[in-house]
């Protein structure tokens, strides 16, 4: 085998993938593209080092300067989200909830929850984190025409199961959880409060969705990769007012508990990231939120199934709609060949992950390349070609690259207006 060959493979499809990317229209929900800033600290020598424990307190030398990163990187969370404890050393959004569960829970223990199919992340199901701990789980009640809980149902669960964990938020999240009045329930019964924030992060960092942690909830977590648009990771933020020793517990439940050493490069490009969302944040938020409800108005305008239309259709950066039992596989696949990168999610209803009925569509991206209203409108006219009239997706995918040519340039941070498709060239060949 030629290995050099073999390497240069690796690299090839790298850059094919820039170059896609860089073609398309990228709408997954859970995406983002990094500023320059946050780019270069992934190729810093941190990415090849070790540190365990926390800043000062450590088990290798050479942490010096790691140690000035990763305590910048833990204040500007604590302002960005007004938060008395901030951990930026979970490597995702499901390490940061396994760390609260290490902490706060023991096997066996119960825990109160969204279904998947309603919206809930895996690592809150049976075959995720939570059922690796070994936890309980009892189901919320789902009204599906609000596209959120329940609440005196959820209520009345929270009172009657007495949960450890009272565990909220989604990954279809259309609209902010009545977390208020469920935070109040849950501690009445001894709970604590889990918000999982991965979605929303940045909505809720620009101050543009519900404040989970000023209703009640005792811990977010979330992942800093998807709204708030830094490096892949997971941040654990814990809330101002309810004191309690239990802070001990989730820093051990991070360290040794879910990571040994963690991804410096990261922490590095988190802190940089939170820096420009403490600058830029505001205004992000709230052009995401406008252009995810113009995209969704307009995509019901064109004929589309758009769940949450009684309630504004959305409050966040997701939009959901419904193309058929069962056929959002199909669905997506065609957009994607129409250059419409999106993925099929379950509907309220449906059973099984791999045979959903919807599409959900983030526009975080297309809002941090420069997109506004105007664009969503064009937006929702590709899909209508692809998915209502049945133009071949060739065909349309060429109109796409035409559209996408004028949005490369990345905004809502430091130096922007870079191409954030290109790569870098290390080897000149
Ligand atoms: N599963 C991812 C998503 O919502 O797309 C989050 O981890």
């Amino acid at each position: 085998m030629d290995w050099l060959k073999e390497a240069l493979f690796v690299r090839e499809m790298a850059m094919e993938n820039n170059r896609m990317f860089g073609d398309a229209l990228p709408m997954i929900a859970s995406e983002n593209i990094l500023s320059p800033l946050c780019k270069e600290m992934l190729i810093t020598d941190f990415h090849g080092r070790y540190a365990e424990g926390n800043p000062g307190k450590r088990y290798y030398q050479g942490c010096k300067f790691f140690d000035e990163v990763e305590s910048k990187a833990i204040e500007l969370a604590k302002i960005l989200f007004d938060a008395r404890y901030a951990d930026v050393r979970p490597t995702s959004g499901t390490v940061a909830n396994m760390a609260v569960f290490k902490a706060w829970t023991k096997p066996g223990d119960k825990v109160t929850v969204l279904d998947t199919a309603d919206g809930a992340h895996i690592s809150f199901g049976k075959w995720g984190a939570a059922g690796l701990r070994g936890l309980e789980l009892h189901t919320y009640p789902f009204d599906s025409e609000a596209m959120n809980i329940d609440v005196d149902g959820a209520a009345k669960l929270i009172r009657s199961v007495e949960p450890k964990l009272a565990l909220f938020g989604q990954s279809v999240f259309l609209f902010p959880t009545p977390l208020k009045e469920l935070a109040d329930v849950a501690h009445e019964v001894g709970a604590k409060v889990v918000y999982d924030a991965a979605h929303v992060l940045g909505l809720i960092a620009g101050g543009k969705f519900q404040q989970p942690l000023k209703e009640g909830a005792d811990v977010m977590t979330g992942s800093t990769h998807k709204t708030l648009p830094g490096p892949q990771g997971g941040v654990i933020l814990a809330n101002k007012t309810r004191e309690s020793q239990d802070i001990k517990y989730l820093d051990w439940g991070v360290f040794p508990g879910v990571t040994s050493s963690y991804h410096l490069h990261h922490v590095a490009a988190k802190a940089i990231a939170f820096a420009e969302h403490l600058a830029f944040g505001k205004e992000y938020a709230e052009q995401i939120i406008r252009n995810a409800k113009k995209l969704a108005e307009e995509l019901y305008n064109q004929g589309f199934d758009v769940l949450g239309r009684n309630h504004g259709f959305t409050e966040s950066h997701q939009i959901l709609f419904k193309v058929g039992k069962e056929k959002g596989g199909e669905a997506a696949q065609k957009l994607e060949e129409a250059g419409i990168i999106a993925n099929m999610n379950m509907v309220p209803g449906d059973e099984h992950p791999m045979r959903p009925s919807g599409i959900r569509l983030g526009v975080q991206e297309l809002t941090r390349l420069g997109m506004k209203e105007g664009e969503m409108e064009e937006i929702a006219k590709f899909f209508k070609r692809v998915l209502i009239d049945g133009e071949e997706p060739a065909k349309v995918k060429k109109d796409v690259v035409e559209f996408k040519k004028n949005y490369r340039k990345i905004h809502y941070c430091f130096y922007e207006g870079e191409d954030a498709y290109e790569y870098i060239k290390l080897v000149q060949k």
